[in-house]
């Protein structure tokens, strides 16, 4: 079985202290070969001709509103999202707004501590838990330019405060609040997701794990003003290996793009909402009918950006496959079982690699 190494394979540089050092071009380490470089091609909000496009906006108020006929229409929508998107924003979603504020203002606060304070938090790629500034331990790799802070918050059993920043000092708190309520909100995605694949609507939250096993961590990414963006990716190509994530973007700059058949779609975000993508795992367990989908994220000129991305995943030990109920003749399992502690070493090893991982998986299944 593969297991990941424990230390990196080259001295770490935080990507914030390259920034802050004033250079005006980046290291050759950063700089993407032509082909993964944004390009003029991106379909850009500055870009007129294609301003009306964005991924679907969807308000979650009349879930629980008892009215049959208005909860039926969220659900259609829901379904449609995920179905041609894989990627929505949801308002109206149940978070107070002040939490989502605060969530994000506590991790401005931490990037924005000394260097020396960050370091005593340095991550590892045995776990990935805390401060870090590369995904994949390829030596060589071209790199992303991005720092993160990376933690557990569910199961309970691997959630460790004193491994969570101890400034400043509310973080420890608004996150464990932030956290118990983004994870009830993936919750409820779940089980309208189970509806709308026919399912039972908690066949999704049962396969993982339950709601005291499932798996949920937190990254929150921190990509700094960049003098040459066009030559470089905050997050390269990837699509998420778990089950869903549930992201926080910053308010004031946008980056994240997600790929629209050949072309790049950047995401504008609404006040107040929460973007939610198909990851992995449930393409996995709806044998396809939803997929994850492939983004990536741009950086900026002028000002860095932060964005808390939850990752809702199965219990790492359980074996996730298609869904008996979603495989037919005419459809058949189209994944062989695997567990998803097996499933994302390959990206702790390898790094965002698109959608190489859960295609490759699509050859093995006889
Ligand atoms: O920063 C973003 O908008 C996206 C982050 C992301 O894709 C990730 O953390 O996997």
């Amino acid at each position: 079985m593969m297991t990941c190494n424990q230390t990196w394979p080259e001295p770490i540089v935080r990507v914030q202290a390259l920034a802050e050092s004033g250079l005006s071009s980046i290291p050759s380490s950063y700089i993407k070969p032509c082909s993964q470089r944004p390009t003029q091609t991106t379909f850009t909000p500055q870009n007129d001709h294609y301003d009306h496009i964005n991924i679907p906006v969807i308000d979650l108020e009349h879930l629980s509103s008892g009215d049959q006929v208005l909860r039926e229409n969220v659900l259609k929508q829901v379904s449609e999202a995920c179905r041609e998107w894989g990627f929505f924003q949801v308002v109206n979603h149940g978070i107070d707004h002040e939490l989502m504020k605060s969530a994000k203002e506590v991790w401005r606060e931490f990037f924005d501590l000394p260097l020396e304070m960050k370091e005593e938090l340095a991550n590892s790629p045995s776990t990935y838990e805390g401060y870090g500034s590369r995904l994949g331990v390829k030596k060589g790799a071209i790199l992303d330019w991005s720092d993160y802070f990376f933690l557990h918050y569910m199961p309970p059993s691997l959630r460790n405060q004193a491994k969570w920043p101890a400034l400043p000092s509310s973080l420890r708190k608004v996150i464990a609040e932030y956290g118990e309520e983004v994870v009830k909100l993936g919750g409820r995605m779940l089980e309208l997701m189970s509806i709308n694949l026919g399912l039972k609507e908690d066949y999704l939250m049962n396969s993982f794990g339950g709601e005291n096993e499932l798996g949920a961590c937190l990254r929150v990414n921190f990509y700094p003003k960049c003098p040459q963006p066009d030559l470089t990716l905050g997050l390269s190509p990837h699509s998420d290996p778990g089950g869903m994530t549930i992201l926080l973007p910053d308010d004031f700059v946008s980056g994240l793009q997600v790929r629209k058949g050949n072309d790049w779609i950047t995401v504008r975000p609404v006040p107040n909402a929460f973007i939610i993508n198909i990851g992995d795992q449930i393409q996995v367990l709806s044998n396809a009918i939803y997929k994850s989908i492939e983004h990536r994220v741009i950086v900026n000129p002028i000002k860095d950006r932060v964005s808390l991305a939850m990752f809702y995943n199965p219990k790492s030990d359980l074996l996730i496959q298609p869904a008996k109920e979603l495989v037919t003749k005419e459809r058949p399992a189209m994944y062989p079982p695997m567990t998803y502690d097996e499933y994302r070493l390959f990206i702790r090893m390898k790094g965002p690699c698109g959608k190489a991982q859960v295609e490759s998986l699509a050859n093995k299944c006889d």
